[in-house]
């Protein structure tokens, strides 16, 4: 089974996550799907990371269906709950925990473009959310430890990615002391093999044109 990241993603990190996790083998293949030479567009249409591929099956894409594959072909550490109210409950904490990542990809790139191309309001619409989300995981987290139903799975690995990816393309944003739950939340967690072994990494993108 092979997995085509790009080192900094939070999208291919739930993936990463999810497969240490339930201890199956896998080789990562590092990919950067902004540039020319991406390999992506031979798999998925949308020429998205990340990717898995397996010999003679078609390839799967969007981290939510690889996750839930996973949970298909391996039952151990679900990562989506079985519980119908816990697994609703976790996959908002992944909906807000994704789109928040969304919205710090759009300001990122935006922030990339020529600064006579760039606009300011649409960078304030992205950043809106981006602060809302963060709002939402603190006041869904409370003070405990996992987000939903008393242990690990799904929620926690989008919302810690989420955190490190902030940290990673979003510094100016302090969430740390805004929300010290989440700071407690993260130091809790910030240890854990499958997390420490995927910590989000810069990669190069070649400039945009326009
Ligand atoms: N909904 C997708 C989002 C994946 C995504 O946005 N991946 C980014 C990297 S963080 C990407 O490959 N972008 C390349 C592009 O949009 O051209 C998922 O959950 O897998």
């Amino acid at each position: 089974m092979k997995l085509v990241i790009a080192t900094p993603s939070p999208f291919a990190r739930k993936v990463r996550v999810a497969l240490r996790e339930k201890n199956i083998e896998f080789n990562e293949v590092v990919d950067v799907p902004w540039n020319k030479g991406t390999i992506t567009k031979n798999f998925n249409p949308l020429g998205k990371i990340p990717i898995l591929i397996e010999e003679n099956k078609e390839p799967l894409f969007d981290s939510k269906v690889i996750v839930q594959y996973l949970d298909h072909i391996n039952e151990a550490q679900l990562m989506y709950p079985k519980d119908p109210q816990d697994n609703i409950s976790a996959r908002l904490i992944e909906s807000v925990a994704d789109g928040v990542c969304d919205a710090i990809v759009l300001v990122f790139l935006e922030n990339s473009r020529n600064e006579t191309l760039r606009s300011n309001d649409w960078v304030q619409r992205q950043e809106k959310k981006i602060y809302e989300g963060t709002k939402y995981l603190s006041d869904h987290l409370g003070n405990k430890k996992y987000f939903v139903g008393g242990h690990f799975n799904i929620a926690d690995v989008c919302a810690f990615s989420c955190l490190e990816y902030l940290d990673l393309r979003f510094i100016k944003f302090n969430w740390k002391t805004k929300y010290p739950n989440l700071e407690k939340y993260w130091v809790i967690h910030k240890d854990r093999p499958s997390f420490l072994n995927t910590k989000p990494q810069v990669q190069t993108i070649e400039p945009l044109v326009d």
